[in-house]
C-alpha cells in the first residue's frame, strides 16, 4: 500500500510547524507492507494545492493522510469534514487572505474524511494518546488542501482513501505561551505512525 504524507511549513510566527517534524521523522522510518512518501506544504493557497495535485499525479497513492497543526487543540484530531470556504483569518505565508471565498466555485458544500477517523482516535487512545475527532477544519489552509484532494479524488473518481488529522502545538511551542496545551514529539510521531498501520490495515 502506498500512503502519501504531507505537512506544512512554520507559519503565524511559529518557529516550527509539528506537522512538519512528524513527516520528516516518520519518513526515515521503515513500515512492512506500507510504502510512506512525504511532502511539505508550503503555507500558501495556491502553492499548496499545486504541490499536492502534483504529488498526487506523480505518487499514485492509495491514500492522502494529511498533517497540520491546530495550535489550541490539546488533542490529535482526525477531521471529519471539509467546507467549501476559504476564509482566513490571518494572511498566509504569500499573503494571500481570502474572505469567504469558494475553493472550488460550484463544488459541493463539504466533504466528509475517507479514513477511518473512529479507529484511528480508538486506536490512539488506547495507546495513552489524547486524540479526538474534530468536526471542523477551519477555514484556513487545512480545510482548504483537506477540500481540494477530496474534490480531485471525485471529480476524477480516484481509488485513493483521504483525510486531515489536526496536531496540537510541540511542547516547545507552548513554553512561551501561558496555559497553552501541547503534546511532546515522541507522542505526536508515535500517533501518525499508529494512524499510517491503521490506515494499512
Ligand atoms: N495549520 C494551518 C495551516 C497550516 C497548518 O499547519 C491550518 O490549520 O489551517
Amino acid at each position: 500500500m502506498k500512503i502519501l504524507l504531507t505537512g506544512f511549513e512554520p507559519f503565524g510566527g511559529e518557529p516550527v510547524n509539528p506537522s512538519q517534524v512528524v513527516v520528516q521523522a516518520i519518513g526515515h522510518m521503515m513500515f512492512e507492507n506500507v510504502n510512506v512518501m512525504t511532502a511539505i506544504l508550503p503555507v500558501s493557497r495556491f502553492e499548496a494545492t499545486q504541490a499536492l495535485s502534483v504529488a498526487i499525479a506523480q505518487f499514485e497513492p492509495d491514500a492522502v493522510m494529511m498533517l497540520g497543526e491546530a495550535g489550541t487543540r490539546a488533542r490529535v484530531s482526525p477531521e471529519r469534514v471539509a467546507i467549501n470556504v476559504d476564509d482566513f483569518r490571518i494572511p498566509d505565508n504569500g499573503g494571500h487572505q481570502p474572505q469567504n471565498e469558494p475553493i472550488v466555485p460550484d463544488g459541493p458544500a463539504a466533504y466528509f474524511s475517507t479514513l477511518p477517523i473512529q479507529k484511528l482516535v480508538a486506536r490512539l487512545t488506547a495507546a495513552d494518546i489524547p486524540a479526538a475527532i474534530s468536526n471542523s477544519a477551519g477555514t484556513y489552509l487545512c480545510n482548504r488542501v483537506f477540500y481540494w484532494v477530496m474534490h480531485l479524488i471525485h471529480s476524477q473518481n480516484l481509488p485513493i482513501r483521504a483525510g486531515f488529522i489536526h496536531l496540537p502545538y510541540l511542547h516547545e511551542q507552548s513554553l512561551n505561551k501561558r496555559d497553552c496545551p501541547s503534546l511532546a514529539r515522541a507522542t505526536q510521531i508515535e500517533a501518525i505512525r499508529l494512524s499510517i498501520l491503521a490506515c494499512a490495515e
